[in-house]
């Protein structure tokens, strides 16, 4: 016996001399809890909370706690949803700004205790963590440490509270798989800052989980991906200098998005976003969640860029996910499991230029074995290489998917796609980073080779997969565009859809009005909805809603140069007011006085976003008297969409005026508005 190893020992030493080593992992590496959690790609966020009765989306900490109130709140339909919707994990805001619990906190006088749901005896924690076990999802928890409620926000104390409400969360409801973190700092009911411990959160947290992925702007688990509409850079390194970034930090969405070619720590990016405008529920965004396409570029921006997606599905006030969202993740996960349905890579046979030599680890016939853990690579030193997938018959492809094997470091910095047309190749994609996966969306494309070249790499490029897929093709949404004169027109990128609209919020069906391609005249404020059919009406595509306000036709800004672009019912087209201090304003005259029962902001993307505002108006144009609304665009800084303020009352009106006291970044000098509007 002793004898039989002796001699395979001698065997595997000889072996050893001839084959290369042991490919040596590069660069920062990932742990194997952040391999794990990579791999889960696509899971659900969840916003519940007093916001979603109060429509707001951050709340003050002042609210009564009896608004929270569901009336048939049902986790296992959350659960139930995630899981049909192809989701692996399901992260709920525990504790958002306004410092609600949705668990009875020892520490908190603001929490499901003090509501009116259950009687005070609910926990909502208790609910989701059970339902999630029982469909075999992981379990998440955000905690905001911003507590715009807590007493003790503001001094030292607040900390110790804030690590004993995580002590709760992660030894009351089982396994936790991620701890997401956000970067808002703001003030608490005293007005004051709070210097976050987070060595300290963290122990905590480490003491009951020691693999949970920490999420927060700058990880250590994962990192924000820099916005909140869901896509990462097309390049887009796991590997970043952490310790440059502090969350809530200004300026850094450039490099969170990207991630750090040079980055000494592994934070792969998280991509968040929610499937509605804003992150909590509003009766007012039944119409508004995001259409299949726009979710499908959000699925192939995210995790075809080498980010896992967490998709927001705010609960609704009945504590339950409205049937708009829950039908809409079920056509994304149909459309996707076509997308994906038929490997053509399997039918190739492979092969590779530069293939690490006298190595049984790395084949290019592990390209298409369907196992993440085998693969191809080239030898030390070697940065560059092919691989080969030809066929004995042409294959149509427009998605190829491709990964590293990240357990040895991100590596590929750049490659193409070619593909055999003739005698010769033809390119048909030049990208840079591959990581964990990467997926391109590709014109409908027919072969009998498909060659990847790497480019450039920075130790020899390790490959797991590679995969081709057809896609079938999805209807186009059709886009709505009003002129400032109130003429609306509908187009729609599909080929030959007939359009059918409404005016009046409802449906659109074959049997609405057909857009027939010539403008037609809607200045009053109110929804238009679109949808494309094709096939005889038999095919319908994505219904697409527009909310418009009253036409600006014949308004006049009266003080501010550029800032007609305000006005002209164009988004493309936006106002920057000159530097300065605040407050700054944009005075309208609308020509006639209307009744007034609200305004809209929609801010620029970048730059000039209006954080604290004050809105009045005016018979004369001169006296403006008191402003009939105040206040705070909440979160308008990272997602940066349409806010829409309802007056208390409504009122006539010749004259308004938007004065935005105070900017969302505090080094802007300038107030800006790609839209504004009364309605
Ligand atoms: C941000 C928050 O301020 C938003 O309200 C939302 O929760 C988003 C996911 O994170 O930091
Ligand atoms: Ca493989």
């Amino acid at each position: 016996m002793k004898r039989t190893f002796f001699l395979l020992f001698l065997v595997l030493c000889a072996a050893h001399a001839w084959a290369q080593p042991e490919i040596k992992p590069y660069g920062a590496l990932p742990s194997a809890a952040q391999v794990k959690w990579q791999q889960l790609e696509y899971y659900m966020f969840i916003h519940f909370g007093p916001n979603t009765f109060t429509d707001k989306e951050w709340g003050h900490g002042d609210e009564d706690p009896k608004v929270f109130n569901p009336t048939g709140l049902d986790a296992r339909q959350w659960a139930r949803t995630a899981k049909l919707a192809g989701m692996k994990a399901i992260i709920i805001t525990a504790k958002h700004h306004d410092g609600f619990c949705l668990w009875p906190s020892q520490y908190s006088k603001h929490t499901v205790r003090e509501s009116a749901w259950k009687n005070g005896k609910g926990d909502v924690l208790a609910e989701l963590s059970a339902a999630c076990k029982e469909y075999g999802l992981l379990f998440g928890v955000y905690l905001s440490p911003w507590d715009r409620n807590h007493p003790a926000y503001g001094t030292p104390e607040y900390n110790q509270i804030f690590a004993k409400q995580l002590e709760e969360v992660h030894t009351k409801y089982g396994y936790v798989f991620e701890q997401w973190f956000d970067g808002a700092n703001g003030e608490g009911p005293n007005g004051k800052k709070q210097e976050y411990d987070w060595d300290l959160f963290h122990s905590t947290v480490r003491k009951y989980h020691p693999n949970v992925i920490f999420f927060s702007d700058n990880g250590p688990g994962c990192r924000w991906i820099g916005n909140e509409n869901g896509f990462a850079g097309t390049t887009n390194w796991s590997t970043l200098n952490a310790s440059q970034f502090r969350p809530g930090m200004p300026g850094i969405n450039k490099p969170l998005n990207e991630g750090q070619e040079d980055g000494t720590d592994w934070v792969p990016g998280e991509a968040d976003v929610s499937i509605r405008p804003g992150w909590f529920f509003s009766p007012s965004t039944n119409d508004k969640v995001k259409t299949l396409p726009w979710l499908l570029d959000i699925y192939y921006g995210s995790v075809g860029r080498n980010a896992n997606l967490l998709l927001n599905v705010p609960v609704d006030r009945t504590g339950r996910i409205h049937k708009n969202d829950s039908l809409r993740l079920m056509e994304l996960k149909r459309t996707l499991d076509a997308d994906f349905k038929t490997n053509l890579a399997v039918r190739a046979r492979t092969s590779a230029v530069n293939t690490r030599q006298n190595s049984t680890l790395t084949s290019a016939i592990y390209l298409t074995d369907n196992n993440y853990n085998t693969y191809w690579a080239t030898g030390d030193g070697q940065l560059t290489g092919s691989i080969n997938l030809s066929f004995e018959k042409p294959v149509t492809f427009n998605r190829l998917a491709i990964q590293e094997f990240i357990p040895l470091g991100q590596r590929v910095k750049a490659f193409t796609v070619s593909v055999l047309e003739g005698k010769e190749y033809r390119e048909i994609a030049r990208e840079t980073t591959i990581g964990y996966k990467r997926i391109l969306r590709l014109p409908n494309t027919t072969t009998k080779s498909v060659r990847i070249e790497i480019l450039d790499a920075k130790a020899s490029p390790v490959i797991s997969e590679v995969k081709l897929f057809k896609a079938p093709e999805v209807l186009a949404d059709p886009v709505i565009k009003r002129g400032k004169d109130g003429m609306v027109s509908i187009t729609a990128l599909s080929a030959d859809p007939a359009i059918h609209y409404t005016v009046d919020g409802s449906e659109p069906t074959t049997a609405s009005p057909r857009y027939a391609g010539a403008a037609f005249s809607f200045p009053k404020a109110g929804t238009i909805k679109a949808k494309s059919f094709i096939d005889n009406g038999r095919k319908g595509g994505a219904t697409v809603a527009v909310t418009f306000d009253l036409a600006p036709a014949g308004w006049k800004v009266m003080n501010a140069a550029d800032a007609d672009r305000a006005i002209d019912g164009d988004l493309a087209t936006a106002w920057q007011g000159k530097a300065g201090s605040f407050p700054q304003e944009i005075q309208v005259d609308m020509g006639v006085a209307v009744t007034i029962n609200g305004f809209t902001y929609t801010p620029r993307p970048r730059g000039g976003i209006i954080y604290n505002y004050a809105f009045y108006v005016s018979q004369d144009g001169q006296n403006w008297g008191q402003p009939l609304a105040e206040g705070s665009f909440a979160n308008i800084l990272n997602n940066p969409v349409k806010q829409t303020i309802k007056l208390s009352k409504s009122t006539q009106a010749r004259y308004f005026k938007l004065v935005a006291l105070a900017p969302a970044d505090a080094n802007e000098t300038r107030a800006g508005a790609a839209e504004i509007g009364v309605f």
